[in-house]
């Protein structure tokens, strides 16, 4: 079952759309490459939710979700470092922080031994809007495991209620 982070954080109420920028302190993949595995994992948000997700025109105003590559300790507090099994985390809203762990093997097409870039953005983003995990339903985007060369992109029937009985 869906489940919310401890103080039920979430977007007022009148965040309805979201904008999005990338800004990355190592270059992993091409722009377009992660252009495209977001910009579809917000679509399928999107789908199911009150949202909008719109890239951040240049020179805009301050973007709500900030999406990026990072190595180690990336100055986010050293308990978020990557250095251990996680490659790649999300803050609670709402903070947009989206960084992806430069150190892992990414592709929009992965083989046994890379990962997802939108499976983990989909995720991630689940994440961003405040659903915590769901500890009971191996098959929702919000239950805690992946891995390599996995492609799980869809939302689940239970991703999606958690979402509705959020916002
Ligand atoms: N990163 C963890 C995650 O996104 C970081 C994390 C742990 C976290 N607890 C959290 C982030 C609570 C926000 C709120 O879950 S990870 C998965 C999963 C990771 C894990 O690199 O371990 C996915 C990244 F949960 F499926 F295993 C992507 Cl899909
Ligand atoms: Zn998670």
């Amino acid at each position: 079952h869906y489940s919310f982070f401890s103080r039920r954080q979430r977007w007022g109420p009148t965040k309805t759309n979201l904008t999005y920028r990338f800004s990355s302190s190592v270059q992993v993949v091409g722009l377009e490459e992660l252009r495209s595995a977001c910009s579809s994992a917000f679509k399928r948000w999107q789908d199911v939710s009150h949202f909008t997700f719109q890239e951040a025109s240049e020179g805009a105003p301050a973007a709500d979700i900030v999406i990026g590559f990072h190595r180690g300790n990336h100055g986010d507090g050293v308990q978020n470092a990557f250095d251990g099994p996680t490659f790649a985390h999300a803050s609670a809203p709402e903070d947009g922080q989206f960084h992806y762990d430069a150190d892992e093997n990414w592709s929009l097409n992965p083989s046994s031994n890379q990962i997802d870039l939108e499976s983990v953005a989909v995720h991630e983003i689940g994440h961003l809007l405040g659903l915590d995990h769901t500890l009971d339903i191996p098959e929702a985007i919000m239950y805690p495991t992946f891995s390599y060369g996995i492609i799980k992109r869809n939302l689940h029937p239970d991703d999606v209620e958690g979402i509705r009985v959020l916002y």
